[in-house]
């Protein structure tokens, strides 16, 4: 079974000078369209062999095992590895605290470190990631072999849209779409006067394939159109996002293809997960996300328990590399939301999906009076409202004993003719959210834009706790 799957070796093992057929839709036949039971049962062996490897290499993961009672010879079953307990971000800021600068669940010696990357640390002490270099090679396989997937082929020019620092994301893309032997442009992103400057290089150099955050397309959509420029003309055929949700929220995603004209892609876990693009969407089934089964193992567990739920259901995703050698993520918890299904895709491809992306954060949801406000439902819900100026912002706060909840959104509407505007928006939202929202207006293009990812929840009751 395992022998049929392509390259399927651990540590993993590619050729670096295969390409796929350039007729063919998928890179790895077999694996992408082999029987998702199949495949499942190969993945179970792998997990043990993954464990057995942070078992015997690192103290974290030793520790962490041997007190929750857990072997990995003993994960003969998919229930055997739920009952593995998960990891979170604290564990890992505390295991760098203690062992810096990486932490004791560095697996590999640290001459094999190739790349240092890390969170940038404005919510608490940062975390370093240490990725080695076969490593990093199979990381741009994975993830050549995605962005085939999306449609991406071998001298087709990508233009990479977001920082170039810590931030894995850019860096991943860069790395997979070198390997794909595409032309790549490493444009960055962040430096003062820099989105005017990427929609003269667009429009020059008219790419196949951008990659950035969704609310980064949207902030260049706009600078372009102010210097009288149509995003269309830029002659993007493929764009895919990653870092925060936006490309599967219904209105942005129109809004993006809008402006651009291409197909969006959705795609992206965690840095720490990284090949952070295998849960991606293909061009064949370009909604959604599908979950890459033999790269990484998504699975969506309850948020309490950590056991998954059935399909259909919504969880939280949790995380297995199956190919890394430094610093493994074995059942890595995100904190973010979703629902998973598993039914025929378009492209032929057998893996599970998130049909509607990865929706918002657990810790981002706003509670207040009893209800679970997402941020992504406001934005989803304003981008279809006629006269909206395209940014906002939500502020919740604590008035008496009352939390309060503003949403403050720029409209395109002149002073003075906003009244219906505001009435109906304000009354629009309330009845969607169910909860009492003051709603204002304000001048479009007053609100500060994402160069990255954006922020557009204040929640002043934190404040007022402390
Ligand atoms: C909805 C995946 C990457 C490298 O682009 C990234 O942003 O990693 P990072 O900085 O570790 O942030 C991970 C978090 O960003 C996730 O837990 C999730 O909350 C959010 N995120 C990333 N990609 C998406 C996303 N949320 N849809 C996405 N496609």
């Amino acid at each position: 079974m395992g022998a049929q799957m392509e390259n399927w070796h651990f540590p993993a093992r590619y050729d670096q000078s295969y390409l796929p057929d350039p007729d063919s839709p998928y890179w790895f036949p077999h694996r992408e369209t082999m029987d998702p039971q199949e495949r499942d049962a190969a993945v179970l062996v792998r997990l043990r062999e993954v464990m057995e490897y942070a078992y015997s290499t690192s103290t974290f993961y030793r520790t962490k095992w041997d007190a929750a009672g857990v072997k990995p010879a003993d994960i003969t079953s998919f229930e055997a590895f739920e009952q593995v307990p998960v990891v979170t971000k604290a564990e890992m800021r505390e295991s760098q605290a203690n062992h810096p600068p990486f932490g004791d669940y560095l697996c590999c010696d640290s001459s094999e470190i190739h790349h240092i990357h890390g969170t940038s640390g404005t919510t608490g002490a940062p975390t370093a990631f240490a990725i080695g270099r076969r490593d990093w090679e199979v990381i741009a396989d994975n993830h050549a072999r995605i962005l085939w997937g999306m449609g991406v082929r071998p001298g087709d020019t990508v233009f990479v849209a977001a920082l170039f620092s810590l931030y894995l994301g850019s860096w991943g893309a860069l790395a997979g779409a070198e390997r794909l032997h595409c032309r790549v442009l490493p444009f960055g992103a962040g430096a003062q006067g820099m989105t005017a400057r990427a929609v003269t290089w667009l429009a020059r150099t008219k790419p196949k394939a951008f990659y950035a955050t969704p609310s980064y397309a949207l902030r260049l959509a706009e600078v372009a159109e102010s210097e009288g420029i149509d995003p269309r003309e830029f002659g993007l055929q493929v764009m895919f996002f990653s870092g925060e949700p936006g490309a599967s929220v219904p209105a942005v995603r129109k809004a993006i293809e809008d402006a651009f004209g291409a197909t969006v892609i959705d795609c992206g876990t965690m840095a720490e997960m990284t090949p952070f693009m295998s849960a991606s969407a293909t061009a064949g089934t370009p909604d959604g996300m599908l979950l890459w089964q033999d790269i990484v193992w998504h699975e969506v567990c309850d948020p309490d328990s950590f056991r998954t739920v059935p399909y259909g259901s919504e969880g939280t995703p949790v995380y297995t590399h199956l190919e890394r050698t430094s610093q493994p993520m074995i059942r890595l918890a995100s904190n973010d939301l979703t629902r998973w299904v598993l039914e025929d895709n378009p492209c032929g491809r057998t893996y599970p999906k998130l049909p509607d992306g990865v929706y918002g954060r657990i810790d981002d949801m706003i509670h207040i009076r009893g209800e679970n406000v997402y941020p992504t439902e406001v934005d989803n819900y304003l981008r279809g409202v006629s006269g909206y100026g395209g940014e906002h912002q939500i502020v919740v706060r604590r008035t008496g004993s009352m939390d309060e909840m503003i949403v403050r959104a720029e409209t395109t509407h002149p002073a003075g003719q906003r009244d219906a505007f505001e009435r109906d928006t304000g009354s629009g939202l309330q009845s969607l959210l169910g909860v009492r929202v003051t709603f204002e207006s304000v001048d479009a293009n007053t609100l500060e834009r994402a160069e990255h990812k954006s922020r557009r929840v204040v929640d002043e009751r934190e404040h007022t706790k402390r």
